[in-house]
C-alpha cells in the first residue's frame, strides 16, 4: 500500500444469533483486522439484544471502526467473503444469522460523510438510525458521531420503547487487548 493514500474511516456492524456467538464476533473481528490495506483503529462493547424481525434468538452486536484506503465496495466484498466463511446462509430477510456484517457509514479522508447508492451498496445503511444495536456500538467508539448530518446519540434517545432490542452489555471485550 502506498503510505500516503488518503485513509477513509469506516463503520462495520457485527451480529451473530446462532452458534458460538461471541467466539465469531470476534473471530469476524480478528478477520476484518488481518485484512490488507486495512487498520482496526476502534471496536465497541459487545451488546446482547433483542431480535428485531423474524429472528427466534438474541444476537450479540458489537461495531468496529477500520481505516483504510480502499474504496467502500471493495470492503464490502470482503465483508461478505467473511460472512461465507462462517457459514452464512441467506435465507429470510432479518431472519437468524451465525453472522452478518453490515457497513454501517464511512467518512473521507476530508471528514466528509460518504454517501453512496449504488445496486449493491447503499452507505449510510439505510437502517441504522432505526436501530439501538448499532447506534449504542457507534457511540461506544465516538460519543459525538454524526450520521445523515444527526448525532447518533440524538437518533438513539428517539427511538420508541418498541423500537429497543438492548439487553445488556457484556463485560467481555470485543478484541483482546494485547499487552507488550
Ligand atoms: N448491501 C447494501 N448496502 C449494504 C450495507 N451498507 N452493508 C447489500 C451491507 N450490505 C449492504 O444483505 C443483502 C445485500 O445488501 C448484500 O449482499 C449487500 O450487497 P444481507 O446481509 O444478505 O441481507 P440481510 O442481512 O438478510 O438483510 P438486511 O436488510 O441487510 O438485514 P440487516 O439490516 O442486516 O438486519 N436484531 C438484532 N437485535 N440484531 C441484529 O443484528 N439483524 C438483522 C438483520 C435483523 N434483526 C436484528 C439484527
Ligand atoms: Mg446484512
Amino acid at each position: 500500500m502506498n503510505a500516503t493514500a488518503p485513509m477513509a474511516r469506516y463503520f462495520v456492524g457485527l451480529g451473530s444469533n446462532l452458534g458460538d456467538r461471541l467466539a465469531t464476533l470476534r473471530a469476524a473481528a480478528t478477520e476484518l483486522a488481518a485484512l490488507a490495506q486495512v487498520t482496526l483503529a476502534a471496536h465497541s462493547s459487545v451488546w446482547e439484544t433483542r431480535p428485531l424481525g423474524p429472528g427466534a434468538d438474541a444476537f450479540l452486536n458489537a461495531a468496529v471502526e477500520l481505516h483504510t484506503a480502499l474504496p467502500a465496495a471493495d470492503l464490502l466484498a470482503h465483508m461478505l467473503g467473511i460472512e461465507r466463511g462462517h457459514g452464512r446462509v441467506r435465507r429470510e430477510r432479518w431472519g437468524d444469522r451465525t453472522l452478518d456484517l453490515d457497513l454501517l457509514c464511512g467518512f473521507g479522508p476530508n471528514g466528509r460523510e460518504l454517501s453512496i447508492a449504488a445496486p449493491n451498496l447503499t452507505l449510510p445503511h439505510p437502517e441504522l438510525s432505526r436501530r439501538d444495536f448499532v447506534l449504542q456500538p457507534l457511540l461506544d467508539m465516538d460519543p459525538l458521531l454524526r450520521v445523515h448530518g444527526r448525532r447518533c446519540a440524538e437518533l438513539l434517545a428517539a427511538l420508541e420503547p418498541s423500537q429497543r432490542t438492548l439487553l445488556r452489555r457484556l463485560p467481555a471485550p470485543l478484541v483482546e487487548l494485547t499487552r507488550p
